[in-house]
């Protein structure tokens, strides 16, 4: 080194939910171990607004999270991770660079691509929580009742991101997973007070979803939860109805009204839909699983919700 000009401190943005922060945590331990310092802060949606400007002159990685062409670290298993056709041919996988679309979460690609490529040997806490983060990222819990009561440390500190006081306090909960067990996070007290505040707002949701019900036939329920009174549980549909196949809903957003549709990941149909698909017809998307638009009224929303779960009705019925 000459001059002793030292390398800026690498930033390591990551989505801000449970499988973005262990991503985050597992890269930074991994980064450590080849000398970095990194810090980790999670990465809002609205900065996709202006993409090409982000973190201009910093050194930064992203996970789970849109590829960004300057990140010197990248890895991702979002399908809609490419803002545009131009940035997807950009990507090349390398030693820097991973994206892998058929992994239910991040931290699991992360993990192989560390031992490929730099002979990392992942501490039990990082396999444990990759495991967890395949289990929350594609709702593949056991029970409806483990989505929204189950007790494991990875599933209190999901829950308390539910009800963070701040950005910087996922920072700091994302920060003591680079060393730290989720069985030690979950005990904390910020994160046991955040998980209690979580706790009554999924116990008001489950109570309050019943009466947004405005029908539930043929294997699809239908609701309009957009009144900004009503709190939300994702899973309280499937927790009052077992015995559907989809929920469509009409829920409220920062800027407008949102059409939401999720199959029961406990209840999936023999001949389902393709969600994200028919979505798209609605100015929108998702996966085939769950999907999602925004149309541009109260009144559209309501109209093409339903409209959407009739069509879903009418397939079900069809076969
Ligand atoms: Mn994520």
């Amino acid at each position: 080194m000459t001059g002793g000009t030292q390398k800026q401190q690498l930033r390591i943005r990551y989505h801000r939910d449970f499988d973005g922060m262990v991503s985050g945590a597992l890269l930074a331990h991994v980064l450590r171990e080849r000398g970095e310092k990194p810090i980790l802060i999670s990465v809002n949606y609205d900065e996709r607004k202006n993409w090409e400007s982000f973190e201009e002159g910093k050194r930064f990685a992203v996970v789970d999270f849109h590829f960004h062409p300057r990140a010197e670290f990248w890895f991702d298993h979002h399908p809609t991770t490419f803002l545009s056709d131009e940035l997807r041919s950009t990507y090349e996988a390398s030693d820097r660079w991973l994206w892998d679309e058929t992994s239910p979460s991040c931290p699991p690609l992360i993990l192989k691509h560390a031992k490929e490529h730099f002979g990392y040997e992942a501490p039990e806490r990082f396999i444990d929580a990759a495991y967890w983060s395949d289990i929350i990222d594609a709702a593949q819990f056991e029970s409806v009742d483990q989505a929204i009561f189950g007790d494991d440390p990875a599933l209190r500190i999901s829950r308390s991101l539910t009800a963070a006081p701040n950005p910087a306090w996922v920072d700091q909960i994302a920060t003591a997973l680079i060393d730290d067990s989720l069985r030690d996070v979950a005990l904390r007290s910020d994160v046991e007070k955040a998980h209690d505040r979580a706790s009554r707002n999924r116990d008001k949701a489950l109570e309050q979803f019943p009466p947004t019900v405005l029908w539930n036939r043929g294997g699809v329920v239908f609701y309009d939860a957009s009144s900004s009174k009503v709190r939300r549980e994702r899973f309280a549909p499937f927790y009052h109805h077992p015995d559907v196949s989809y929920a469509v809903g009409v829920i409220p957003t920062r800027a407008g009204y949102h059409i939401t549709c999720g199959e029961n990941p406990w209840n999936k149909p023999t001949n389902g839909v393709h969600v994200g698909e028919m979505m798209e017809g609605y100015g929108g998307g998702g996966h085939r699983a769950v999907g999602g638009a925004n149309p541009p009224s109260l009144a559209e929303a309501q109209r093409l919700g339903e409209e959407f779960a009739e069509i879903i009705e009418n397939h079900l019925r069809a076969q």
